[in-house]
C-alpha cells in the first residue's frame, strides 16, 4: 500500500475518491478458497479452460444449451470441448452480462487481452496462456490480485490430494495456507470416516477417528478445521427417538453431533484450532451437474443451531458463512452476541454485486468493522483478478455514505485510520479474532 498522504485529513468531499482508491490498493487476506499450489500437478486449475468451465458457468450454460446437449455428452466432452461450447453459448451467442461472465471479462482485461476479447478470440487467449510459466504467472496473479496469502481447503481423504502430503509433503507457496476440511464428521458419516481410518491403519473408534484428526493437523498445520454442513444440519441433533437413530446406529455408529463433541471439539481445543463453518448447500439438487461441482442449491439453515453450539464451547473459536440469504440478518446478530464466532465473506449465491452491497451494508450497521467483508471461494487461479476486484470496488461504494455521515459530524479522520479500517474489514479482523 502506498505511503503517501497517509496523514492527510479527509473530508465530507475527499473520503468518496480515497475511499475507492485505497479499497483497490489495500492488500486482502483471502480466507476460504479451493486453490491449489502448482505442486499438485492437475489439482492446480488455472488458464482459460478452467475458467470457462468453472462450475457457476457450466450451470448457467444449461440454461441456453441446445437441447440434444445432455448432461451425459456434455461431461463425456474433454475440457477442451466443454469450454469451446461455453464460449459459444455464453459469450458468442449472448451477451455475457451475468456476474460470472463478466468475471471472465474482468479476468482477461486484467490481463491485457483486450484485443483478443474483443475479436472474441478464444485460440489467442489459449496461446496467450500456454506461454506463461506456471510457478511466476501464480506469484504474478497474488501480485495484480493484491491478495497477501489464501487458504486452501485440504480434503485428507481424497486419496488424489493425500498422496501430495504423504510420505512427503510437497512444496507450498507461501501465498496458500492450509485448512483442513472435515465434512464426513459434520455429516455425520462414521461409514466414510471408517473407510479413512481403515486407510490409515488407525481403529474403527472415537479414539481413532480423533487420532487421525490430530494426524492430519500434524501434516497440514491447518489454519482452521472446516465443514460445509449439510443443509438441514442441527445442533444438538434432534432427539435419536424421534428421528429413528438407534436402529441408524446400530449400523452407523457415531451421529454427527457425537463426533462434533468427543472428537472434532477435544481436538480443536487440545491442538487451539478454530473451527470454520459453512451453512445452507443443499448436497445434489441438481444431480445432473454434479460432475462439475454445480449441483448444490440453497436451503435456509439453523442460525439457533451455530449459537447454541458456539455457547456450548466458549473456549473453541469458530468462523461462519451462511449460503442464504434469508439467513444473513439473523446471522449478523448472533455473531453481534456471540465473541467465539467470526463472521467472513459473501459465499458463492451471495457473491453477487447486489447482494455484497446489502449484506456489507447490514454488517457495518451492526458489526463496525468486526467481521471480513470477503472470501473468493476460488477454484480457478485467475478468479482471483475477478473476484477481488468486483469486490472491492462494490464493498467501497457501499462504505462510502458511512464515512460520509461520520465526516459531516465533525469526526477527524485521516487517510491513515481510512486504511486501516479497510485492511480490518479485508483480513486485519480475522488475523485478530484468530489471534485472540
Ligand atoms: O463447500 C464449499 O466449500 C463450497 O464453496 C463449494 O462446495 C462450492 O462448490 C463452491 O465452489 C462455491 O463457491
Ligand atoms: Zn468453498
Amino acid at each position: 500500500m502506498r505511503n503517501t498522504g497517509s496523514q492527510e485529513v479527509l473530508t465530507p468531499e475527499t473520503v468518496g475518491p480515497a475511499l475507492l482508491e485505497d479499497v483497490r490498493d489495500v492488500e486482502v487476506i483471502d480466507v476460504h478458497t479451493h486453490l491449489l499450489p502448482p505442486s499438485h500437478g492437475k489439482l492446480m486449475l488455472w488458464g482459460i479452460d478452467e475458467l470457462l468451465t468453472y462450475h457457476y458457468l457450466v450451470s448457467e450454460y444449461f440454461m441456453v444449451a441446445p437441447a440434444e446437449i445432455t448432461h451425459e455428452l456434455f461431461f463425456a466432452k474433454t475440457k477442451l470441448e466443454q469450454s469451446d461450447l461455453v464460449w459459444q453459448g455464453l459469450f458468442v451467442e449472448r451477451s455475457p452480462i451475468s456476474e460470472a461472465c463478466q468475471g471472465v471479462i474482468t479476468t482477461l482485461q486484467r490481463l491485457g487481452l483486450e484485443r483478443q476479447v474483443a475479436d472474441r478470440d478464444l485460440r489467442g487467449i489459449r496461446a496467450w496462456f500456454a506461454q506463461q510459466s506456471l510457478d511466476e504467472h501464480v506469484e504474478n496473479i497474488f501480485r495484480l490480485a493484491k491478495v497477501r496469502y489464501a487458504v486452501m481447503t485440504n480434503i485428507p481423504y481424497v486419496e488424489e490430494e493425500a498422496q501430495h502430503w504423504q510420505p512427503e509433503a510437497k512444496p507450498v507457496t507461501s501465498r496458500l495456507r492450509k485448512a483442513l476440511r472435515i465434512d464426513n464428521f459434520l455429516k455425520g458419516d462414521w461409514a466414510s470416516i471408517c473407510e479413512a481410518l481403515k486407510k490409515e491403519g488407525l481403529d474403527e473408534t472415537m479414539d481413532g477417528a480423533k487420532e487421525y484428526l490430530r494426524k492430519w493437523a500434524g501434516i497440514y498445520k491447518p489454519e482452521y478445521m472446516m465443514a460445509s454442513t449439510p443443509h438441514d444440519w442441527r445442533y444438538p441433533e434432534p432427539a435419536a427417538a424421534a428421528s429413528m437413530k438407534p436402529l441408524v446406529k446400530a449400523y452407523a455408529g457415531f451421529g454427527a453431533s457425537e463426533l462434533l463433541e468427543e472428537a472434532v471439539v477435544p481436538v480443536c481445543e487440545e491442538l487451539s484450532l478454530p473451527i470454520a463453518l459453512k451453512l445452507g448447500a443443499w448436497r445434489g439438487m441438481s444431480p445432473d451437474l454434479d460432475p462439475c461441482c454445480g449441483g448444490d442449491g440453497v436451503a435456509s439453515a439453523d442460525v439457533a443451531s451455530l449459537q447454541a453450539l458456539c455457547a456450548k464451547f466458549p473456549k473453541v473459536k469458530f468462523l461462519v458463512t451462511v449460503l442464504s440469504r434469508a439467513n444473513q440478518h439473523e446471522l449478523t446478530v448472533v455473531c453481534q452476541k456471540t465473541r467465539n464466532l467470526h463472521l467472513y465473506g459473501c459465499w458463492w449465491y451471495c457473491n453477487n454485486p447486489s447482494i455484497i452491497e446489502e449484506l456489507t451494508k447490514m454488517r457495518t450497521e451492526m458489526l463496525g468493522t468486526a467481521y471480513t467483508a470477503q472470501h473468493s471461494d476460488c477454484r480457478v487461479l485467475e478468479q482471483l483478478l475477478y473476484k477481488w476486484d468486483h469486490s472491492r470496488q462494490i464493498i467501497g461504494e457501499a462504505l462510502v455514505p458511512y464515512y460520509q455521515r461520520l465526516l459531516r459530524k465533525g469526526w477527524r479522520l485521516t487517510r491513515e485510520e481510512l486504511r486501516r479500517d479497510l485492511q480490518l474489514l479485508l483480513g486485519g479482523s480475522y488475523e485478530a479474532f484468530m489471534a485472540r
